[in-house]
């Protein structure tokens, strides 16, 4: 089995392996991990770097002293172990406060306090070095559309992102901010459900040039959107700033399985895009390889680690099946005979005019249209081949 090294850049949210398992329906099943324990851990599994809310650390509503102490032995532990703290993100969604949200929610005071808890945050993101500050707005939403002036609701949540933006520019922070959308839960509907919402709505903000997108798998799956195809409509956007790796059957509720246990055909293919896709391109993906899931309900403590491990194997044989299904030669093959590569041809000439368009007959009238609904692209056969790859059998 292939193991994780640093190069690799693996990296996991402390509320992920560390969450103790309450749910809607039942208590927790497991103790709380100590998070200086679980980064000791995390370096010996073999990962990069690691991510946290706020409260994920320092429980809310703590003391000054006590925030500084649980910092302290939080920088301590960095220094040890030489883990990354990539990412720090705001918990702006568990709180009774913000059950109408924070940055749009229809009681002004709430939005000037959700404000103030996420700029006191983006100072400890800078202090500790990050360069990713993920903002995923779950509170932000609606159960009932009577509810919100939806109008509003915008302008204000891009009044809440360009004040953040603006604060970390003035403070000469190294972040960037990353919005993460998901489609529903914990609200009715989420705003920003989806990566294509969310990069039309950074195209609105003053401060959108450190504006871009953490997608989760599980939540453009929950949307029956086709998670490869955001990331390269975010990577082609130049908006790719941070991911959140996992697994998920469908549309249903948040599974947060470990990454591949879902849908592994659309796992394999997001590896290959991540490693194959768009090497060398403006925006192509550089950052953590980060985990969002949840070890199921059933694991204890034993099950805590080895499903965090198991992401980390997931994600590494996907990529040496990717890297040999792109070096195989009867798939370079099958990849021409498809026009899959073909595509990267412009469809007008260099140089050439609307006009020369227009005036090209072999273009149009003299197209052989039945011809080419006769053409058989192959894409079942290349399909095939991947899935060789995949199985192993290739
Ligand atoms: C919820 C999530 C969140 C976000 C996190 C920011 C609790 O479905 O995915 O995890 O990822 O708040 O990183
Ligand atoms: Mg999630
Ligand atoms: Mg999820
Ligand atoms: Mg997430």
């Amino acid at each position: 089995m292939p193991t994780p090294t640093s190069a690799d850049k693996f990296s996991f949210g402390l509320w992920t392996m560390g969450w103790t398992a309450r749910d809607q329906f039942g208590l927790a099943t497991r103790p709380a991990l100590d998070p200086v324990e679980s980064i000791r851990k995390l370096k010996d599994l073999g990962a990069w770097g690691f991510t946290f809310h706020d409260n994920d650390v320092v429980p809310f509503g703590a003391s000054a002293a006590d925030r500084d102490k649980i910092l302290g032995q939080l920088t301590d532990v960095v220094d040890e172990t030489g883990l990354v703290v990539e990412m720090v993100t705001t918990d702006t969604f568990s709180q009774p406060v913000f059950k109408d949200g924070a940055f749009t929610s229809n009681d002004r005071g709430v939005r000037r306090y959700g404000l103030r808890k996420v700029l006191e945050n983006v100072d400890l993101a800078g202090e500790l070095g990050a360069r990713i500050f993920v903002m995923w707005g779950g509170r932000e939403g609606t159960e009932y559309d009577s509810s919100k002036d939806l109008h509003a609701a915008l302008d204000r949540y891009a009044e809440g992102i360009d004040t953040v933006a603006s604060y970390i520019k003035s403070k000469g922070y190294a972040l960037k901010i990353a919005l993460e959308p998901k489609p529903n839960e914990p609200r009715g509907n989420i705003f920003l459900p989806s990566i294509g919402h969310a990069i039309a709505f950074i195209s609105r903000l003053e401060h959108g040039d450190i504006v871009g997108v953490n997608p989760e798998t599980g939540h453009e799956q929950m949307a029956t959107l086709n998670y490869t195809h955001g990331l390269a409509e975010a990577i082609w956007c130049e908006k790719l700033f941070h991911i959140d790796l996992n697994g998920q059957h469908g549309p249903m509720y948040d599974q947060d399985l470990v990454f591949g246990h879902g849908d592994l055909i659309s796992a394999f293919f997001t590896v290959d895009l991540l490693e194959n896709g768009f090497p060398g391109k403006p925006g192509a993906y550089e950052g953590a390889r980060h985990f969002d899931y949840k070890p199921s309900r059933t694991e204890h403590v034993q099950g805590q680690w080895d499903s965090a491990a198991a992401n980390m194997e997931m994600y590494l044989m996907l990529k040496e099946r990717a890297v040999a299904f792109r070096a195989d030669p009867a798939v370079q093959e099958a990849l021409e005979v498809a026009g899959v590569t073909g595509l990267s041809v412009p469809t007008m000439a260099a140089g050439e005019t609307i006009e020369q368009l227009l005036a090209d007959r072999t273009a149009y009238e003299d197209f052989d249209v039945d011809r080419a609904g006769e053409r058989n692209y192959g894409f079942v056969q290349l399909h095939q081949l991947a899935l060789r790859h995949l199985m192993g059998f290739a």
